[in-house]
């Protein structure tokens, strides 16, 4: 008898933990929905999000991340948190309209983005869109250094151009995230 009293509350017990394991591996689940679901009604809504400041400008929007400096693969990691890309930047317009918003941002004159030669380690590329960079605003005499691997943009002499530079530096970055065309409404500035 007492054994099948202890085997009964074994397999009770058991079956707690089986129905906790299943719920904890749901509820996971869920939030990841959850979480895509919240993301996207913030890039699809028409209503400025208090959640994610964006600047607009032309068919992409923008996200100044000015609240901690990272490595430029936390900065490349955060920028897919937010479901957007570490900026690309593919004219001189657009660099133009970058170099405003870093100014407006007063925090500083360096910030990552998303070239990078980590890839073969000689050909620029831009990630995580696996391109090749075309349109460049390098600074006299750079890129520099085989060693410096990634690309960040540093304001001189009043104007914004690129620096190949260490990966494991630590500066602000920018993320970007193209406009699908069918939407329509600024959810930014
Ligand atoms: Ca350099």
């Amino acid at each position: 008898m007492a054994i099948l009293l202890q085997s009964f509350v074994l397999l009770s017990i058991f079956a707690v933990l089986s129905t906790g394991i299943y719920i904890d591996g749901y509820g996971q689940n869920t939030n990841q929905n959850f979480a895509d679901k919240s993301w996207e009604h913030i890039f699809q809504s028409s209503q400025r999000s208090s959640v994610l400041p964006l600047y607009r400008y032309m068919n992409k929007l923008y996200y100044m991340g000015i609240h901690f400096r990272a490595r430029w693969v936390v900065a490349l990691n955060f920028c897919e948190s937010l479901h957007m890309k570490l900026l690309t930047i593919h004219s001189e317009d657009e660099n133009e309209r970058v170099h405003k918003y870093i100014r407006d941002a007063s925090k500083g004159h360096e910030y990552w983005i998303g070239g990078t030669r980590l890839v073969d380690g000689y050909k620029w590329i831009w990630m995580p869109y696996g391109t090749q960079v075309e349109y460049t605003n390098w600074s006299n005499g750079q890129p520099s250094d085989v060693n410096e691997k990634c690309m960040q943009v540093w304001i001189t002499n009043n104007k914004l151009t690129w620096n190949d530079r260490d990966c494991n530096a630590e500066f602000f970055f920018v993320c970007e995230r193209y406009v699908d065309s069918s939407t329509s409404g600024p959810p930014g500035l």
